[in-house]
This record gives structure tokens, sequence and C-alpha cells, in this order.
């Protein structure tokens, strides 16, 4: 080959190499460019400076002896103790395609709340303890094991896929007094690493799992069309690392918090704070490699039987280190009647220990984030 022959190939060859790289640097700005954060996200991540949301599962729709009948007198557990709303307010989509929840919510009601309580500046999570997409029995139905036949091609995904056409219909419900879309949290497939749910880890493999949950998210996303849904990935206390924490972890592009459910080790069996304050600790230092926030997605006391439980327990477990006291909201489960609940009562002997513990400067209710 001619000098000038090989310069021009080296010439084309060059050219070449620099457009791959110039096409290269293209996508990657592209896909910068479509990453954008959602209006929750934001918001979750500056009210993180600020400290920890304080939620409530079922807060706005019933207590120990009332239940919610009409806007004007909207009431809660939480305010009736510390004159303020709690900052999360959590609810439950299981029964889903029913006129009430599981634990009786009337799904109209739900949705009628969610917007009452954006309206007060407040943050929804819905979790969701889904009935067997086949038969409709409830989420501790381990007999049949389904979560591969819900996949394509299995033999329940249209069964399945009606099922999230109802829960797309709910969340396309949540639209404040603009018409815009109300954004909430959905923490869908939660405790995955215990048994006692069909999708828990002796009825699935993690894959089979992985696949699950992005399915749903992809479906209402993308399917569906949803823009409103801010993903959590919440396992129990049953992880002892980093890598047994993202066992079931469907990725990065599919959820934005990443939390723990946790009641067990607060009880007489369990591990103890220390390893309450540990477990929490991994989600933290999980959540912010990846620049993702970390929540204490479930936790609580069933009867508050310790009624020091909020500051000496619950308190000191967010107390703990730099990690524990940059978890963004912590959530604590239902008021059901005085046999089951997880927030105090008037009179009840926690009372002044439970306002203690929302009178710190870092424990967030909604009056504290109004602005
Ligand atoms: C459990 C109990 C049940 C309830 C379920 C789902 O912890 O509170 O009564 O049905 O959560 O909310």
């Amino acid at each position: 080959m001619s000098i000038f022959k090989r310069s021009l190939l080296c010439f084309f060859l060059l050219a070449g190499l620099l457009s791959c790289k110039k096409e290269l640097k293209h996508e990657v700005d592209t896909e910068k460019e479509i990453v954008v954060e959602n209006s929750l996200l934001t918001r979750l991540k500056e009210l993180n400076k600020q400290g920890i949301l304080f939620g409530h599962q079922d807060d706005l729709a019933y207590g120990i002896g009332w239940k919610y009948q009409s806007e004007d007198s909207l009431d809660s557990d939480v305010k009736r103790l510390t004159g303020s709303f709690p900052s999360i307010f959590g609810w439950d989509l299981g029964g889903i395609g029913t006129a009430k929840n599981l634990d009786g919510v009337p799904f109209k009601d739900m949705i009628d709340l969610i917007i009452q309580g954006d309206a007060l500046g407040g943050i929804s999570t819905l979790s969701w303890h889904p009935f067997l997409p086949n038969d409709s029995t409830d989420s501790w139905n381990v007999e049949t094991k389904i979560v591969d036949q819900l996949l394509p091609q299995g033999k329940y995904h249209t069964e399945f896929k009606a099922k999230l056409d109802h829960v797309a219909h709910f969340f396309s419900s949540l639209k404040n007094k603009q018409g815009q879309p109300i954004q909430v949290i959905f923490r869908p497939w939660h405790e995955m690493n215990g048994s006692w749910f069909w999708w828990g880890s002796d009825h699935c493999t993690p894959e089979e799992f992985k696949a699950l949950f992005a399915f749903t998210v992809d479906y209402l996303r993308n399917e569906k069309g949803l823009d409103n849904l801010t993903i959590a990935y919440s396992p129990d206390r049953g992880f002892h690392d980093e890598t047994s924490y993202l066992t079931w972890y469907p990725g990065d592009q599919y959820i934005d918090i990443l939390g723990v459910d946790n009641y067990h080790d607060f009880t007489e069996n369990g591990d103890g704070l220390d390893a309450i304050a540990n477990k929490l600790s991994i989600v933290y230092e999980v959540a912010k490699a990846k620049g993702k926030l970390a929540a204490f997605t479930e936790t609580g006391s069933d009867k508050i039987e310790d009624d020091l439980w909020y500051t000496k327990k619950l308190g000191k477990v967010l107390d703990t280190n730099d990690l524990t006291k940059k978890i963004s909201y912590v959530l604590v489960w239902r008021n059901h009647d005085k046999k089951h609940f997880y927030v105090p009562y008037k009179d009840h002997p926690a009372q002044q220990d439970f306002v203690e513990f929302t009178n710190r400067k870092d424990v967030l209710l909604l009056k504290d984030i109004k602005n």
C-alpha cells in the first residue's frame, strides 16, 4: 500500500472513530436528559435535610373509637395527641377491584382522603397486600406457587394484568383540585425475604420475583402511562449485609426509595435495638451509594406495652449514628382497635412519651413541613 493510500485509510479510520465517540456521547447525554426526577422525590430529598418524616397507616380513615365520615370532620389519632396530622399517610391496596380494602377502608374514601391529605401538604404511601390473582384469596395463602405464572406467557398473566388495571385506575384517580396527578409512593411486593406472603422467598426465586416487580412497574408506567409513582423496595429484617439486602432488588431503574420493614427485632425474641440500627444503616449506605433515599417503611410495637417505646426504643434506634439519623421517613402501622394499635390514644400510658417523641425537632409531622 502506498503512503498516500495508507494515510487515506488512517484518515477514514480516525474519522470513523471520532464519529463513533460523538454518537456515544450523544446517547449518554440523551439518557441524562430523560432521567428527570419527579417532584415528590425532589421534595422528599429536600425534607430529608430537615429531619425524619413520621407516618401512620390508615391515619385519616379510622382510629380508636372513630371512623372517617366526611371531609369537614377529618380526624387522626396522631392529631388527637399532638395537634398535627402525621406528614406521611400510609394506605393499602389489598382487595383492589372490590369496594373495600382488606382492612375495611372503602377505596372511594381512600381516594378522597389521599386527595385531602395532599391538599394539606402530606405525602401518601401505598402498600399492597394483593389477593391471589387466580382465586382472590389473600396475600397469606402460600399453598399456591404462582409468581412465575403471573409473568408474560404464564397461566395467570391475564388475571394478573386485570388486577394491575384496577391498581392503575386507582392511581389515575388521584388528582388534585387543579386536575393534576398527585404524586405518591407505591411500595408493592414488600417483605419478600420472609415466607408469609405468596411472593415471599420460599415461594419464588429471586429472578421470578424481580421479573414480577419489574413487570408491575413497567406495566403501570409504560402501558398505563402513570407518571405519579415513586417506587419503594422494602424487604423485612432478614438480611445482614448489602448483598443479602439486594437479593430481591429489581434494579435501579425501578426503585426510588430503599426501605426496610422491621417489627420483630423490637420484640423480646428479636435481635434488639443495635441490630435494627445496623440494618437501617445498611439500607442507608446502599441507598446513598445509589443516590436514593432510605426509609423505615414499616415498624411499630403492637399495643405499645412499653410506655417509653417511642423515645427509648424507636427514638434511640433513629439516634444511633449519622446514617440512622438520615432516614427519610418512618411509618408505624394501623390503629385497628384497643387490641391492635401502634399510635397511643388519649389516656393510654404511652401518650406522653409519644408526644415527647413527635416533639423532637428532627421528627416531622405535617405542621413541620407545611412550607
Ligand atoms: C397486619 C394486620 C392485619 C392487616 C394487615 C394488612 O399487620 O394489621 O390486621 O390486615 O396488616 O394491613
